[in-house]
């Protein structure tokens, strides 16, 4: 049997139709099951994560309303509340250094940045997390403040890649009132290489674990 049909992927596949036609208890029987069979806590929620993306796409199309995305973030939370001890032992690092982190203005999302602070700070980072709808300022005022190693900006509204544009544009025209550049980072689903050139982050990603391990190889870099 190939790895793509092996009872662990139909599972995975089978989360993440449970998520996309938002039955909640289903997900969440599902998910208990694949834990149990062995399968890891990461490939789990991913396939929520993938799940929520379709979620988003019936919300487009107008399949489902708002109530749709507000019983996508329960079941996310639903979920969560069982995978993370798994996930936090999964990810475990050694890496040090101080994050600064939020939702970027206009924009209420947390549930992704919740995810990538969980991230950070299981891989041995501190994080110190401003909230959402956080203005271009006030990501600076805190770096001036507290001096992070990596600044993390989150979002997934079309808005919000302008707040991102906006605090990366910010960040640079200062730099001189900050005592070390921090790697500037964005994160979210809906971000892409198209989104990603516009704001001209030093780094992006639409993964938290792969964030977290590209920010912790840049400072490496930094570092030497
Ligand atoms: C759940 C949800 C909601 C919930 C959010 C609950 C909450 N507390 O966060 C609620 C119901 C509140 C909501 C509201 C709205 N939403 Co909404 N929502 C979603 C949905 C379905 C899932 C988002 C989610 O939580 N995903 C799961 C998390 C874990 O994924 P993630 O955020 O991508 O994060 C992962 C990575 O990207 C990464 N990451 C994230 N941030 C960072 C940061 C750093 C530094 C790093 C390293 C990594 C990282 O780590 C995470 C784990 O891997 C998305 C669909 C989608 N495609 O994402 C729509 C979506 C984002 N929403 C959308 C819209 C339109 C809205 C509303 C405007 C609807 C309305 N008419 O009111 C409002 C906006 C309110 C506002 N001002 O922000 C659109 C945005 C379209 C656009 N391009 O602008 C989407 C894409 C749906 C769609 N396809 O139409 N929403």
């Amino acid at each position: 049997m190939n790895e793509a049909s092996s009872p662990n992927s139909q599972r995975l596949e089978a989360i993440t139709t449970a998520v996309a036609e938002l039955v909640e208890k289903e997900v969440i029987r599902l998910a208990k099951e694949a834990l149990a069979a062995g399968e890891s806590s990461v490939n789990v929620v991913r396939a929520v994560e993938a799940g929520l993306r379709t979620v988003g796409e019936r919300y487009e199309q107008r399949d489902i309303y708002l109530a749709g995305l507000i019983m996508a973030g329960e079941i996310f939370r639903g979920v969560m509340e069982f995978a993370q001890p798994g996930l936090e032992n999964e990810m475990r690092g050694d890496a040090s250094g101080l994050v600064l982190l939020g939702t970027v203005a206009h924009d209420i999302h947390d549930i992704g940045k919740n995810m990538a602070a969980l991230a950070f700070q299981t891989f041995g980072f501190t994080v110190e997390d401003l909230g959402e709808n956080v203005p271009p300022q006030d990501f600076l005022e805190a770096a001036k403040r507290l001096k992070p190693d990596i600044v993390g900006l989150s979002g997934l509204l079309s808005i919000a890649f302008t707040s991102m544009h906006d605090t990366v544009v910010l960040f640079r025209e200062r730099a001189n009132e900050l005592e070390k550049p921090p790697i500037l980072v964005i994160g979210g689903s809906t971000i892409d290489k198209r989104v990603a050139d516009y704001v001209g982050a030093d780094l992006w990603t639409s993964d938290a674990m792969v964030g977290v391990r590209l920010c912790k190889q840049e400072l490496e870099n930094r570092r030497r």
